[in-house]
């Protein structure tokens, strides 16, 4: 996987007073890790430090009849063996979404007398090495009761399926509706209505590194430290204060490097507090680190959607409105976000579309398995899945090319800021725009001329086109659970060197680099000058957190008025110095406009800090906050087109070209931005064809382990055409709009509308994902039988 430019980069010396914004600098972040020399929580060692082990069900429902730990504490080595009976008194693992009448089940950190799915954590063994208290995890007697496990989401809606919590005998959550328009009108002015059910299956978030938790307590000082892999260190803090009923200020979260997290970090999850009240209890140092096995059955998933689908249209094409209804598998419990996601889901349905009515339904069921919450994308990638696949649909029913159809329906240039049926305000867009590039790149005519020599070949050869739109760069406060501003601190050391602090959480995506530029620009400084701290609560004003594509629109909007401030001060400074009321602040240069004479933005710093005469109503030293709050989330685009061939004897899909067109407003950094399109295509890629996380009926997970769950290996991956068109959002003064989870929402529609074309010609409609060889395999079998 490369990407396609071959530009020279520049170095950081060479740029220095150049616009940084804009260029193809490499990331800061990736000498530390490609050396080794980064600090993951696990490379965190401390005196006296414990290790940690669960005791986690192996049934996907039972009840507790009776735990033995004897025979754990008397193995050497052992130390502790807490149960629930030990914990009852702490907090639950906490839900931040409320849906009307949604049902919360209290989520205890262990469990009480029942497990609801394999991995539920029973026990907790404290040893003094890691391999100790995994052996004393394994001699933890639990005497379970089986009980029948329900983990089809549909199955689970059946009248006599098992219950997952017996309190709620039909296992449902919660229902929710939400419609726009008049979509009964619709339907009935339909010319042509098409009908699929289409699925999203449960995906394992798979983070190259799994959840980490050290703790720390300091007795004399009653302070209680947590280092943990998370996307929220903020947020975490509060959460797990509550839970503890410790002091928030006596709590200090840490999250170190980390090996991304891709939403599944976006949460508070039970091993936090536990850690937590671990050392405070021994009174020393403890750690877990999960297993890739823990990571598989304990870390949340993503996706679980079933999707019934109709589309009403008229016969030339035109969209008039849809109706929905999502059946969410949302597992046992809630964890943060989990009933949230699907209400993300029907928002974006309309896609890039200017249809105006609709109708969706929600379900959410419980079923006996580990919650689905958060993965790349959230709620957006199985919207446009749906819409994207229904549009294919209706192209194929109405013999309608599928670029014409698009094209046709979008929302138009001049209709911003549209007013969705969902009730978003789209912020600025050129839908047309990448879709016209991407054919551009792919010579679509030639394409499709190709495709009719290869079909009169006998061979399968598909061409998928996928646009999508997102809504990211959350978000306004009023609509984003816990807050959805951030916030930035600037501050200039006596030596003119600049420290960034922000709210979010850089855990993969390269906010060292980029907003680096964005400050190093204001200041006319070089990027070498700007160093960017994140993801310590002691060190960091409050954040909200990195999740939804909003650390550069919202983190970067804050950082960006929080440098108009300390300009500000520059040149207040900067003319005391001058004594003129009349300076201008460029290239890190303070200059008098009358005169020609001129101090240093570090010359300025240090006589701020030295204070003999300041400026009236002002502080010494250099530092500007902000907390900005977006007045909208922002809409970036876009359009993927697939080239695949499909090999009639194995059902093998080769991708054959992979072309991926996305605005994401002005770019800060394009060599980020493709690294992660190319990041967020592999995962699409593996959803579309190769990932599955399948529950059986005893709701054990049996791709549980990566022989059996196939994520995209290098080799696998195709080369990705990534190219741009560039809509400033006029949201935020920076123009940008999010990427991180654009590759992974545009990737899996345009996939699989491309093998749907390739087998046309036997027939085939609809695919449900992961289309694995074995699947396609049957389908062509099934085709040449009938
Ligand atoms: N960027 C840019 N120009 C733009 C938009 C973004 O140069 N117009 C740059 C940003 O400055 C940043 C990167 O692109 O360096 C991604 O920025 P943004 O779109 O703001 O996304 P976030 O930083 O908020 O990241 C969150 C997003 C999400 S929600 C998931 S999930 C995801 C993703 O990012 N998880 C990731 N990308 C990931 N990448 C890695 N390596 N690891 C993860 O866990």
């Amino acid at each position: 996987m490369a990407t396609t430019t071959t530009t020279a980069l520049p170095t950081a010396k060479k740029a220095k007073r150049e616009a940084l914004v804009g260029q193809r600098i490499k990331r800061r972040e990736d000498p530390r890790l490609i050396t080794g020399t980064a600090t993951y929580t696990d490379d965190m060692q401390l005196p006296g430090m414990q290790h940690a082990c669960f005791v986690r069900s192996p049934y996907g429902a039972a009840n507790i009849k009776g735990i033995n730990a004897k025979p754990a504490l008397e193995l050497p080595g052992v130390i502790a063996v807490y149960t629930y009976d030990d914990i009852a008194h702490l907090g639950p693992v906490p839900c931040g979404a409320s849906l009307p009448g949604l049902r919360v089940p209290h989520h205890h950190l262990l469990a009480k007398d029942r497990v609801y799915f394999v991995g539920h954590p029973v026990a907790v063994v404290v040893a003094t090495d890691r391999y100790i208290a995994r052996d004393g995890a394994e001699a933890v007697e639990v005497d379970y009761e089986p009980l029948q496990a329900v983990s089809d989401p549909e199955k689970a809606l059946e009248a006599g399926a098992p219950p997952v919590h017996p309190e709620w005998p039909d296992n449902t959550a919660f229902t929710f509706t939400q419609k726009g328009g008049d979509t009964d009108a619709a339907f009935a002015e339909a010319e042509v209505i098409v009908k699929e059910r289409i699925t999203s299956q449960r995906l394992v978030p798979m983070a190259m590194e799994g959840r980490a938790v050290l703790a720390d307590y300091k007795s004399g000082d009653q302070a209680l430290t947590i280092f943990t892999s998370s996307q929220i260190p903020h947020l975490c803090r509060t959460l797990v204060a509550m839970i503890l009923g410790v002091p928030e200020h006596k709590l200090r979260i840490v999250a170190p490097e980390m090996g991304g997290g891709f939403g599944s970090k976006l949460n508070v999850y039970a091993e936090e507090p536990l850690m937590g009240f671990i050392a405070m209890k021994t009174g020393k140092p403890v750690k877990w680190i999960e297993s890739r096995r823990e990571n598989f059955t304990c870390t949340i998933h993503g996706r679980g959607h079933v999707d019934y689908y109709e589309v009403a249209a008229r016969k030339d094409g035109t969209i008039l409105g849809l109706r929905l209804k999502i059946v969410q598998d949302l597992g046992a419990y809630h964890q943060l976000l989990t009933p949230a996601i699907p209400t993300l889901s029907v928002l974006m349905m309309p896609g890039l579309y200017r249809f105006k009515n609709i109708h969706a339904d929600i379900v959410g069921v419980f079923t006996n398995a580990v919650p689905t919450d958060a993965y790349r994308g959230a709620g957006r990638p199985e919207a446009t899945h749906g819409i994207e696949r229904m549009v294919d649909i209706l192209a194929a029913e109405l013999k309608m090319d599928p670029a014409e159809i698009r094209l046709k329906n979008f929302v138009h240039n001049d209709e911003f800021p549209f007013n969705t049926a969902t009730g978003l305000t789209y912020d600025s867009g050129d839908y047309s725009a990448p879709l016209h590039k991407a054919l551009g790149i792919v010579d679509y005519k030639a394409l499709r001329a190709q495709q009719e020599e290869a079909r009169k070949a006998g061979r399968l050869m598909g061409v998928g086109i996928a646009t999508y739109g997102e809504i990211c760069a959350f978000g306004p406060s009023a609509a984003t659970p816990a807050g959805g501003w951030e916030s930035a601190t600037v501050r200039l050391d006596p030596s003119g060197k600049v420290t960034v602090l922000t709210g979010i959480k850089c855990h993969g995506q390269g906010e060292e680099t980029t907003f680096a530029q964005i400050a190093a620009d204001e200041l006319g400084l070089g990027i070498d000058d700007v160093v960017v701290q994140h993801g310590d609560t002691a060190v960091v004003q409050y954040g909200i957190g990195t999740f939804g594509s909003r650390a550069t629109a919202v983190g970067g909007a804050a950082l960006y008025f929080a440098l108009q401030e300390l300009k500000k001060k520059l040149k207040a400074f900067g003319g005391l110095l001058l004594a003129s009321d009349d300076v201008t602040l460029a290239g890190g240069v303070v200059t008098c406009n009358k005169t020609g004479e001129s101090k240093t933005v570090q010359e300025i710093a240090a006589a701020s800090y030295r204070a003999m005469s300041l400026p009236p109503n002002t502080d010494p030293g250099m530092t500007a906050t902000n907390f900005w709050e977006p007045p909208n989330f922002t809409f970036p685009f876009g359009a993927h087109i697939v080239v695949s061939e499909v090999d009639r004897e194995t059902g093998d899909i080769a991708i054959k070209r992979y072309v991926a067109v996305d605005d994401c407003g002005r770019l800060i950094n394009p060599l980020i931005v493709a690294g992660q399109v190319h990041g967020g295509v592999a995962q699409g890629l593996g959803q579309a064809l190769w990932e599955h996380a399948i529950y059986d009926d005893n709701g054990q997970l049996v791709t549980g382990e990566l022989m059996d769950y196939a994520i995209p290996k290098a080799t696998m991956m195709p080369w990705i055409e990534s190219e741009h068109t560039e809509t400033p959002s006029p949201v935020n003064p920076l123009g940008a709009k999010g990427v991180g989870e654009a590759g992974t929402i545009g990737c899996s529609p345009a996939v699989v509308n491309s093998v749907v074309d390739a087998l046309s010609p036997l027939g085939v409609r609809h695919l449900d994902m992961p289309m694995t060889p074995e699947k396609i395999w049957k389908v062509i079998q099934g085709a040449s039988k009938a």
